[in-house]
């Protein structure tokens, strides 16, 4: 098979670009030292984390000389993600560390006054009419991150270089860039499903660099930022001892016949399977009884994301147990070495549930500082703010008054069981068995600041109702951040989707049990809400 270089600087999931390109027909070969570089015809740079980070890894090993070396010999070379950034001069991220010059100007950051940030989800690639490696105006692609070159029409095309713009909010940015023998992406190809892999092969092949400029037709480009539609898994150990999906009714997974029996809905890789062939824009696994059970000895949660990162190609991510731990044999484990297994099996993102409410708590209680040590700081600056979801149960606490309680009340609509007119959000930790005296608002206010780049938001008394969302709860918590918000919690048809894009600002909607039973697949949620006039991804086989 033919082969391809991947430059092997920084930790992250290098795993899917690697099942990437061996579903295009390549091997992999890894670079692991400057020298190396010199045996490479074809090069990929994949990034993660920040801009600093990167660029001094890179330097402080001697790759920078090495890398402008390839390019400068006309050997094919791709950039992808902060891969793309490392080519710029700077970034307003790290304003001291210099990139590679390859490409002139800064990057600089996405303005959140009126959006979400960091930018997460599938976006265009506009390439306006000109061949660049066979991306596609009808296409979507899988962007994260915070910092972008921002576009301006004619800058870069005088330099030489053909441009593929995304749009978020007022905000046009540079998606991929190409010129001669170099392609960047700042969205990540390996997590684009079938639109991703076309443009890695284009790249492999060569085909897309002898094209490359080429005045093309197709149809017009669609609009910006796609609303997510993620599906979550729940898998934990049955009664037998195997991993199987379940899904709980307000967290209860056992079955209400007299047997008890754990809720036994599959099998969590063909699941994830067939959920990416029905579109689904991410998969999230939670492993809900690991608050019990050590991860480091969970070694099939390892194995199903391995399985499954070699033919699902959109993100995935895996919560529980991602905390400091000491293993079986007493050895103690950090929280970032956790997730690092992860990373290394495929993950994207990891979900932190009942150790971030804990973490919260002691930010309070020491007036609001962060000393570095926390799960979500340690694996944010490790991995960057995108890799780090924290996940939260929250459930309501109605009062009677809004200052009856010291605690984020809002007026609801739903008025609680005496008829009280107010309610708070209680967080819980270990699957919703103990409630803390933490309201979600101090909570998420707390994670952002500690560096989580999303928050996935469930809800007790909503899960498996089919009720639809709690947009009160989503409501508040949007107000409350900058950062993405996943609602998740008792969707039971289509109609809900639409229903918590159009009410609440979120970012992304999960469901699960509708997708597990069979109710409606996640295409078929996806056609009504396009058929709404919603901006979604359509899979492509
Ligand atoms: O605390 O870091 O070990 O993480 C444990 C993780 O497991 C947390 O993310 C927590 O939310 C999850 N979890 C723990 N117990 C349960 C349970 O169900 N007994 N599941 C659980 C959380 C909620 C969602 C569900 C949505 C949508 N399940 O995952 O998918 O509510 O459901 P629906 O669409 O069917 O209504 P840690």
């Amino acid at each position: 098979m033919p082969e391809v270089h991947l430059l092997d600087y920084v930790a992250g999931n290098v795993r899917s670009l690697v099942n990437a390109i061996e579903k295009c027909g390549y091997t992999v070969s890894w670079v692991r030292s400057p020298s190396e570089v010199a045996n490479a015809d074809k090069l990929i740079l994949p990034g993660v984390g920040h801009f600093g980070h990167c660029l001094s890894q890179l330097a402080s090993a001697g790759y920078l000389p090495a890398i402008k070396e390839h390019i400068a010999a006309g050997k094919p070379f791709m950039g992808i993600c902060v891969g793309l950034q490392a080519l710029f001069e700077g970034s307003l991220e790290d304003p001291e560390v210099a990139g590679l010059g390859t490409i002139k100007g800064k990057l600089d950051r996405f303005d959140d006054s009126q959006k979400a940030v960091p930018h997460i989800g599938w976006n265009s690639a506009n390439s306006s009419s000109k061949s660049l490696y066979d991306l596609r105006p009808e296409s979507k692609y899988y962007y994260v991150h915070t910092y972008k070159f921002p576009y301006v029409q004619g800058e870069l095309e005088s330099q030489g270089w053909t441009v593929a713009t995304g749009t978020y909010g007022s905000e046009t940015f540079v998606g991929a860039v190409a010129k001669d023998n170099i392609l960047a992406t700042q969205f990540h190809p390996e997590k684009s499903g079938v639109a991703g892999l076309r443009l890695i092969k284009s790249f492999l092949t060569g085909e897309g660099a002898k094209a490359l400029g080429q005045t093309v037709t197709g149809p017009a480009p669609t609009g910006g930022l796609t609303k997510r539609i993620i599906a979550c898994l729940d898998v934990r150990t049955n009664d037998q001892g195997d991993l199987v999906v379940t899904k709980g009714d307000q967290y209860d997974v056992r079955e209400k016949s007299d047997d008890r029996n754990v809720r036994n809905l599959g099998k969590p890789v063909e699941m994830a399977k067939k959920y990416y062939e029905q579109g689904a824009d991410e998969v999230t696994f939670l492993n809900i009884t690991s608050f019990r059970d050590c991860p480091v000895a969970d070694l099939p949660m390892l194995e199903i994301l391995r399985r499954t990162s070699e033919t699902v190609f959109v993100p995935l991510t895996i919560g529980g147990g991602i905390r400091d731990t000491v293993d079986t044999d007493g050895t103690k484990v950090s929280a970032l070495e956790i997730a690092t297994m992860y990373f290394k099996s495929g993950a994207d993102k990891v979900s932190i549930g009942s150790d971030a409410v804990l973490a919260a708590e002691e930010y309070y209680a020491v007036g609001q500082k962060l000393f570095g040590n926390t799960a979500i700081e340690q694996i944010s600056k490790a991995y960057g703010n995108q890799a780090v979801v924290v996940s939260i149960d929250p459930k309501r606490v109605y009062v009677p008054k809004a200052d009856a309680t010291r605690h984020a009340t809002i007026k609801t609509a739903f008025p609680g069981p005496k008829g009280e007119e107010f309610c708070w959000y209680a967080c819980t930790i270990k699957g919703g068995r103990e409630t803390r005296d933490m309201d979600v608002v101090e909570v998420v206010k707390a994670v952002e600041a500690m560096g989580t780049g999303e928050i996935l938001l469930n809800c007790i008394d909503k899960d498996g109702t089919n009720s639809g969302y709690d947009l009160e709860l989503i409501t508040q918590v949007k107000d409350a951040i900058k950062i993405p918000v996943i609602a998740s919690s008792g969707a039971g048809n289509p109609a809900h989707f639409e229903e918590v894009f159009a009410k609440t600002r979120t970012d992304a909607a999960l469901g699960a049990g509708i997708f597990h039973r069979g109710e409606y697949t996640v295409k078929e949620v996806k056609d009504h809400l396009a058929q709404k006039g919603l901006e979604v991804r359509q899979f492509e086989g």
